[in-house]
């Protein structure tokens, strides 16, 4: 038993839903595309989940962030699926791949067969497990990868009205969740190994200024430990943390935010990969010419930087959907993927965003008591990266173009002495 399709693309996230609109765009028939996603729910803005959807009031709910409004595009509802003849299947995870024979198998038994596939699996949070830690199935700790997890987040913080949650990890989602739990009146302490939150993308001097501010909405910081184990009551609850410098922390709830994995497994040992994702070229096209890649799971060429890279982030998700479309649809009127990385966040009435790469000398600019400050990375002579918090669009679209033109920087103090107005003027 089974179905044929043109163009299949696996994976129902944020990748699939910007896929789906540019299909259409391009003039997909009926009956030629197919989504299949374990998720129940059409394609949404996962972004959504770790801030509109944790508000106490007026919480985002779907269908209100289906995509693609996050990109201010139409809002794809099941409805739009079927009036443009694209076949969602949901709730249906996908068992196994065969790229040499262009079938899937789903858990429901049913084998689905492709001409094109575009693997948009996304990626999975890890797991305390493997950091040697037990205790993620208790009904108290939460993560925060999907519809569910939001879901149960919510009833979790509803169920301990002004308790005390231990956020693991300093990353995006430890900092996203921390503040929305703060909005929620929950007491919130962030342990993390590093010595400052972000260390991934912000230097010491930028963390700082988001825990000083973290710290006035009450949030304390437990920094460079991890977690031990937990204490657990004769119901399975946790009730504390134990952290490996010996302290112990009360709990009423957790929140673990400590990094992904790209889900790759249906494809090792069939597909090339790299950076733990698909490896694609300028196309989006993996080792296998009928498969494409895109969004978390694709490791692609990143011009700029002349080099492999893969992010994690929603506009590389949307971008590189459009693109590998276009690829599959146009492939005589479509060059290299181009892209600009790009990562921003909100949280309580803050907002940064980030283009480029954070490599080099880093030169800061403007107010950190209260304006809007950033800094630029500056590389082998060049700019290579901005970060701008509390800008206006148009600054936010100065520094964006600032970092794709790349200019020369001969005097770091001279820029220094420009600040914003550098990249206003490139
Ligand atoms: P996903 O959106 O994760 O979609 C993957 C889909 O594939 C899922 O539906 C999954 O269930 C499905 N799938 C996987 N394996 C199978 C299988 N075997 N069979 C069937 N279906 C399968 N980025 C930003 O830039 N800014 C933000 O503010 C931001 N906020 C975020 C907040 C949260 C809570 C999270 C979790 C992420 C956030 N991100 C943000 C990251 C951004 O959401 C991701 O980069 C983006 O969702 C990646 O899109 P994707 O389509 O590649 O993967
Ligand atoms: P992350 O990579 O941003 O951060 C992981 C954090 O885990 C690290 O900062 C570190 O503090 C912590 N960590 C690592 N090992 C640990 C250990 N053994 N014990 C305790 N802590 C440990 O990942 P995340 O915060 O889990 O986010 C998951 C995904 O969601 C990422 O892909 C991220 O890009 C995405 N996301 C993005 C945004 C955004 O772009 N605004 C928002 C939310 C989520
Ligand atoms: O990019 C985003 C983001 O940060 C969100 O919250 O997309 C979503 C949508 O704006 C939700 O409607």
């Amino acid at each position: 038993m089974g179905r044929a399709f043109v163009y299949v693309i696996l994976g129902g996230g944020v990748a699939a839903g910007y896929a789906a609109l540019e299909f259409v765009k391009k003039g997909v028939s009926h009956g030629e595309l197919c989504i299949i996603s374990d998720e129940p729910v059409a394609p949404y803005e996962r972004p959504a989940l770790s801030k509109g959807f944790l508000l106490p009031e007026a919480a985002a709910r779907l269908p209100s962030f289906h995509t693609c409004v996050g990109a201010n595009e139409e809002r794809l509802t099941p409805k739009w699926y079927k009036e443009h003849g694209i076949e969602l299947v949901l709730g249906t995870g996908v068992k196994s791949a065969d790229v040499k024979r262009k079938t899937l198998l789903t858990a429901t038994g049913e084998t689905i067969s492709y001409k094109i596939l575009i693997v948009a699996t996304g990626a999975r949070a890890l797991k305390l497990e493997e950091f040697g830690v037990s205790g993620s199935d208790a009904e108290n700790v939460c993560y925060l990868r999907d519809i569910a997890d939001a879901n149960r987040l919510v009833n979790v913080v509803q169920s301990c009205p002004g308790g005390n949650a231990v956020v693991i990890g300093g990353g995006y989602i430890g900092m996203e969740c921390a503040a929305s739990l703060v909005i929620n009146k929950i007491n919130v302490t962030m342990v993390f190994p590093e010595a400052h939150c972000m260390a991934r993308l912000f230097t010491s001097k930028i963390a700082n200024y988001y825990e000083e501010f973290y710290k006035s909405r009450g949030v304390n910081f437990v920094k460079g430990t991890v977690l031990s184990s937990f204490d657990f009551d004769s119901n399975g609850k946790v009730t504390a943390v134990n952290l490996r410098d010996g302290r112990k922390l009360s709990v009423d709830m957790v929140v673990v935010g400590i990094g992904i994995r790209p889900n790759t497994v249906l494809f090792e040992g069939q597909l090339t990969l790299e950076k733990g994702g698909i490896k694609v070229n300028g196309m989006l096209q993996s080792s296998n010419s009928s498969v494409y890649a895109i969004g978390d799971v694709a490791a692609f060429p990143v011009k700029a930087f002349g080099e492999t890279r893969r992010l994690e982030h929603v506009d590389s998700a949307r971008k590189s959907a459009r693109h590998a479309v276009d690829a599959i649809m146009e492939p005589d009127k479509t060059g290299e993927f181009d892209y600009l990385p790009f990562f921003y966040s909100r949280v309580f009435t803050l907002s940064w965003q980030f283009y480029g790469d954070n490599v080099g000398e880093v030169v800061y600019y403007g107010d950190m008591s209260g304006g809007a400050f950033g800094a630029y990375w500056v590389s082998k002579g060049h700019l290579v990266g901005a970060f701008l918090e509390g800008g206006t669009k148009e600054e936010y679209e100065a520094i964006a173009k600032a970092t794709r033109v790349r200019p020369e920087i001969e005097d770091l103090t001279e820029l220094e002495r420009q600040g914003l107005r550098f990249a206003v003027t490139v």
